[in-house]
């Protein structure tokens, strides 16, 4: 059986769902975030399939850390992107800019209808972030190994501000295998960045390959608390404990390292922990079925 075919037309607009304050109390905060990450992964996997291009596997193991981050932790508000004080946030992953830009539109920072572009000749959603051309996007991504050291940058001068923002920055497992990473965590250890969280998607997967058989990581909180910075896991995947992780007072001196466990491809059975799925597109029976999983 062969679903209808799925364009870039068809993909409802996604609504603008806006960020959510700790005041509205702890299961409305979950149940709006993981509403907003269940909507983000039906719009991105329709912008995938219609620009023929994308990374759905790495995008949908990060969502639901977009979405808690852009739904009720960032303090940013979308009519005031030139506020010094508001928080940062970079996706050195950049390959997941499709990821980024539908939680953008989620959080009232992107306009929605933009999503059609997306990757089409002369749009300004490429398939890498880019903050010349969005200007909710912090920092141009896209080879990995750079979005660390900006976010330590953008830390550091946060710092010499005084100010109370703070800088979060989205990296891949396989990404630490580039030595800048490395670099950078010992220059905010040097600085003592307390206000810097660097979240390492720890889907295990890279392109093409398994992590612990290409360069493997472990022990990586061992490796991190070495560096100076204070290491942290959780389910990458579980709302309720991310907001926990995001939300709790920095140690003081030492940046932290949220090592978020997740499954790339997350929940798509078919897509769950499967190396296929970097940057393979879905078709349109395999949109209607990860769709179908995502009806709830
Ligand atoms: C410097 C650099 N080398 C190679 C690539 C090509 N590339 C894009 S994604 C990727 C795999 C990254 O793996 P990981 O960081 O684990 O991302 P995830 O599997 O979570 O998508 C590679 C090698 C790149 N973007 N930049």
């Amino acid at each position: 059986m062969s679903a209808a075919p799925i364009t870039a037309s068809d993909a409802s607009v996604l609504p603008v769902l806006g960020r959510i304050g700790a005041e509205a109390g702890r299961e409305a905060v979950i149940a709006h975030v993981r509403e907003g990450a269940r909507l983000i992964r039906r719009r991105d996997i329709r912008m995938i399939h219609a620009a023929g291009l994308g990374h759905v596997g790495g995008e949908f193991s990060i969502i639901d850390v977009l979405a808690t981050l852009y739904l009720h932790v960032l303090n940013i508000d979308p009519e005031r992107l030139d506020d010094p004080e508001r928080d940062r946030f970079i996706l050195s992953k950049g390959h997941a800019a499709g990821a980024l830009y539908a939680t953008l539109a989620a959080a009232g920072l992107l306009d929605p209808a933009a999503l059609d572009t997306f990757m089409q000749p002369m749009s300004k959603l490429n398939g890498h972030p880019d903050r010349t051309k969005v200007s909710a996007v912090e920092g141009n991504t896209g080879p990995l190994g750079h979005g660390l050291p900006i976010a330590v940058g953008t830390a550091l001068a946060g710092k010499l501000d005084g100010s109370p923002r703070r800088t979060f920055v989205v990296l891949g497992d396989g990404e630490l295998q580039e030595g800048s990473n490395w670099e950078a965590m010992m220059t905010a250890a040097h600085y003592r960045l307390e206000h810097l969280t660097a979240i390492v998607d720890r889907n295990r997967l890279q392109q093409g390959a398994r992590v612990a058989d290409t360069n493997d990581l472990e022990p990586l909180a061992d490796k991190v608390r070495a560096f100076g910075w204070q290491p942290i896991e959780v389910d990458g995947h579980d709302h309720g404990a991310l907001i926990d992780v995001f939300n709790h007072a920095p140690t003081a001196g030492r940046p932290t390292f949220v090592i978020a466990h997740t499954i790339k491809g997350h929940p798509i059975t078919f897509m769950s922990d499967n190396v296929a799925w970097h940057h393979k597109v879905p078709n349109a029976d395999q949109v209607a079925a990860a769709l179908a999983e995502l009806e709830t």
